[in-house]
């Protein structure tokens, strides 16, 4: 026999105080020992609050006590405690309740019924049935309203609570959501096998289950079905129930026969037996862990009866280009898919960042969809680089191109998933309150989507406005006449600067870490241009599948210093004049992966800084010195450096003097306070790990995402997670995801993770999740790859460093969008190697 170890110490603590048996005591002795045993118990949650009542029944009055939950209640549950029908009390079961009420979310009603043999079998019956009543008519007066009701007992009040439900449906009574039986009585013939099993005979006992029913009820009334619900001639439309039972129980038999006759009648059941465990364990809630196990399974049972789910094959959370697309194409599939998104409408990113010169900075033709040709031949882009309202037009065309919005819920934020074992289902659990199960979650979050609090003092102090651009206004801003400051120089900074001192009357600019940009020299799209990409736009596409960065533009494969000093001014020069984001990067082989070749590029473009800005100080504070040119995101701008040569527009580098504090008029720092109409945080954002982990997500044994990656994120090749079954992350944490041109990696894995879903759909599989070593190798290889390179050089939002106390360590994969998308391929080919199927 393996008992429970806190069980064992338990029962050895029991024997060793000599607890004597209770068959051996009178019913006033055996009340007084269990009181004992339950007052060396720690009390329960001192949140809930308590509240006696009396309870009018036949002949008087019971004691009831209301433990209402310190959250909002979602039933309220009437609870009839156990002890043989004789002993046991609600003071005995005050922490049993306490607990039941914080972890069922339930007003927990316990009733305390008179007792046999002084008050035998009909009596006990009829104070709970009087008690059941007595609650449905008093709903209002007891603050329950419209919660659903349900009845719950363990041992004999298991056999009570089951009782009540048979009563309820043959006398019409109050209607039962759900009966919850611990462990029930349910046959007064004590004839099931586990009656003989020497190893199941703990804490109760043969002798001591019949010294309770000859106390309760003789050999002819025990056979009522009223005192022996298994007895009952139909179980028929009887409340869902939830049924649990111990392993070392001499009542397990009589439990779990009772649930395969319930769910043979038709009613709904969810049973578990628990392993290792003897009677009465359930009501030893501070003791022994596995009753905080089984009263959480209670809890999750009585949720997925009461709260009614949908159901679907996959939930997909995210309306932005890639769940647009993931619903699409898994749509296309034949399959039933729910999208969450948290905003109102489609496009994610493009949805949220409407600050002023928002745009995208890999040309259009590029970054857009290849999937349908009638699409990309028939979209027409007005801008080599598409500002933001383009962008979300054009999402906004592809959801109504492809009927799309049927099936995405807007405005809704996911809250949870929790991975159900027992139905290998996803439980995705809304803010708003909606429940469904899917076999297949896909977490089409974005990369650059959990809008980061910025980490500055005093930031509730201001009165003035204040704005984020991850989270900018529909209706956008006007700064005409005012005073702004801008903190933060990253992309989102260097595209609204120089439009936001275009309008405002004065810009402060408040720099942490300069940055290194070149020209986007942005331009109307020119429609021959247009045309001549679109009639080759197969060839197009194949070029940017297979290239390092997922664009059409080439590496060149020299050493940036196996050429003249000559060469590498021109290259350069050609680089800064490319107007594209890899145009600097692709000039030479090397240039993130040797700091001397890294350095004279760096320097080209400070020099580019030093002929442009026309301050000295300015200039020198706005060159980037710290970090290699590539290892944070570069950007690429319209008249970024020219506009610090704007008389309105001044910077403070916060380096010499740092933000004091946010005041409630402006911000100060050494230098003293400013004042300003608006504060713009371009802050930035909890990147590529964020999104995921501000859902409350769990996977095998309720494991939290948030503890699989305390120590930074781990998968297998960015899309799935070891632990987390049929849970697939579009552009997720170790792809090539924000090193690329984001449109081809989300097609890539779309793509990939629908052909997956495929596959366990023709093979018959239920789950599927990467091994552990696979995943281990997956991390080992990344960061080998990352380490050959200059990335790890800089405090970058790519290597987490830009959240507080978020792990050090590079989040991408950067071996390239082309050869990443073969191993993805080999690794499917190879009957998804490295995955667990079953
Ligand atoms: P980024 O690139 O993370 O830029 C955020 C900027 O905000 C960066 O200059 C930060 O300085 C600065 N920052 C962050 N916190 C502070 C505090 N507390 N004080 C002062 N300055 C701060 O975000 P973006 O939105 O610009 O761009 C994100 C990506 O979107 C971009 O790379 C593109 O891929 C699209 P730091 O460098 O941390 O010293």
């Amino acid at each position: 026999m393996h008992l429970d170890l806190a069980t064992t110490s338990m029962l050895a603590g029991m024997a060793l105080n000599e607890t004597p048996a209770l068959n051996t005591l009178t019913p006033e002795e055996a009340r007084l020992v269990f009181t004992e045993i339950n007052r060396s118990m720690p009390p329960g949650p001192e949140q809930v609050s308590s509240e006696d009542c009396q309870i009018p029944v036949e002949g008087g009055a019971i004691r009831g006590r209301i433990l209402r939950p310190s959250m909002t209640a979602k039933s309220v549950m009437v609870y009839y405690h156990g002890g043989g029908w004789v002993i046991g009390n609600i003071d005995d079961y005050d922490a049993v309740g306490r607990h039941l009420a914080e972890t069922c979310q339930a007003i927990v009603i316990m009733v305390d019924y008179r007792k046999a043999p002084e008050h035998p079998f009909p009596v006990p019956v009829n104070d709970c049935y009087a008690a059941l009543n007595w609650v449905d008519t008093q709903r209002s007066k007891l603050r329950i309203h419209d919660l659903p009701l349900v009845v719950a007992g363990d041992s004999a009040g298991g056999n009570l609570a089951a009782v009540m439900s048979i009563k309820a449906r043959d006398e019409s009574g109050p209607e039962i959501a759900l009966q919850a039986l611990i462990y029930p009585v349910t046959d007064g013939r004590m004839g099931a096998e586990s009656f003989t099993h020497e190893d199941k005979q703990l804490f109760l006992t043969t002798e001591i289950m019949a010294f309770f029913w000859d106390h309760y009820a003789d050999s002819k009334t025990r056979l009522d079905p009223l005192a022996s619900p298994a007895l009952t001639a139909s179980l028929a439309d009887l409340p869902p129930a939830v049924v649990l039972t111990a392993e070392f129980d001499i009542l397990v038999d009589e439990g779990r026969t009772f649930a395969e006759h319930l769910k043979a009648s038709g009613v709904p059941v969810s049973y578990r037996d628990f392993a290792q465990q003897m009677h009465g364990f359930f009501a030893m809630p501070a003791a022994l862990p596995a009753a905080g196990k089984a009263m959480a399974w209670l809890a999750q049972e009585m949720d997925r009866h009461l709260n009614p789910t949908e159901r679907k094959d996959v939930v997909v959370v995210g309306a932005g280009f890639s769940g647009m697309y993931q619903l699409h194409k898994l749509r296309e599939q034949g399959l039933n898919v729910q999208v969450f998104e948290a905003g109102s409408d489609v496009g994610g990113t493009w949805y949220w960042n409407r600050y002023p010169g928002a745009r995208v900075d890999i040309e259009s033709m590029a970054y857009s969809f290849s999937f349908s040709d009638e699409l990309q031949q028939e979209w027409e882009w007005s801008e080599k680089y598409s500002p933001q309202p383009e962008l979300l037009k054009y999402a906004q065309h592809i959801a109504d191109r492809f009927d799309l919005k049927s099936d995405i819920a807007f405005d809704t934020r996911v809250a949870s998933a929790h991975f159900d074992e027992d139905t290998n289902e996803w439980l995705v659990t809304t803010e708003c309150g909606r429940r469904v199960r899917a076999q297949h979650l896909v977490m089409a979050t974005g990369v650059l989507s959990a809008s980061k609090t910025p980490d500055i003092s005093g930031r509730d102090n201001y009165r003035g406005e204040t704005y984020r651009t991850g989270l900018w206004p529909k209706e956008g801003v006007d700064f005409t006449g005012k005073r702004v400051a801008v903190i933060g120089t990253g992309s989102s900074a260097v595209q609204a600067i120089p439009l936001i001192a275009e309008e405002a009357d004065d810009v402060v600019v408040y720099q942490r870490t300069a940055t290194f940009t070149t020209p986007a020299l942005n331009h109307a799209l020119n429609k021959d241009d247009a045309s001549v990409i679109k009639a080759n736009y197969a060839e197009y596409r194949a070029k940017q599948r297979l290239n390092v960065l997922g664009v059409v533009d080439e590496r060149s494969l020299e050493r940036t210093m196996d050429v003249s000093a000559q060469e590498r001014d021109r290259r350069f020069k050609a680089g800064w004049e490319s107007g594209i984001l890899p145009g600097m990067l692709f000039q030479f082989a090397d240039l993130q992966v040797e700091q001397e070749a890294n350095d004279a590029i760096s320097e080209y473009i400070r020099d580019r800084i030093r002929d442009t800005v026309k301050d000295e100080q300015t200039a020198q504070d706005l060159l980037p010195t710290d970090y290699p040119y590539g290892t944070k995101r570069p950007c690429i701008d319209t008249n970024y450096y020219e506009t610090f040569n704007r008389e309105n527009v001044s910077l403070v580098n916060l380096r010499r003097t740092p933000i004091e504090t946010i005041t409630q008029k402006g911000i100060r720092t050494a230098e003293g306070e400013r004042e300003f109409d608006a504060i713009v945080y371009a802050t930035g954002f909890d990147a590529m790990t964020g999104p995921l982990l501000r859902v409350d997500i769990r996977g095998r044994g309720g494991v939290k995402l948030t503890d699989a990656w305390n120590d930074g994120p781990r998968s297998y090749l960015g899309i799935a997670i070891h632990g987390f079954p049929n849970l697939f992350t579009i552009t997720g944490p170790s792809s090539p995801s924000v090193l690329s041109n984001m449109l081809v990696s989300i097609e890539q894995h779309v793509d990939w993770v629908s052909d997956c879903i495929q596959w366990m759909k023709t093979e018959g599989k239920a789950t599927i999740e990467p091994s552990d070593s696979a995943e281990q190798e997956w991390a080992e290889h990344t960061e080998q790859l990352a380490n050959m390179t200059l990335y790890p050089k800089a405090n970058s939002w790519y290597m987490g460093a830009n959240v507080p106390g978020k792990p050090r360590m590079f989040l991408a994969y950067v071996g390239g969008v082309g050869t990443y998308r073969m191993i993805c391929d080999q690794v499917a080919a190879a009957g998804y190697r490295g995955f667990q199927a079953a």
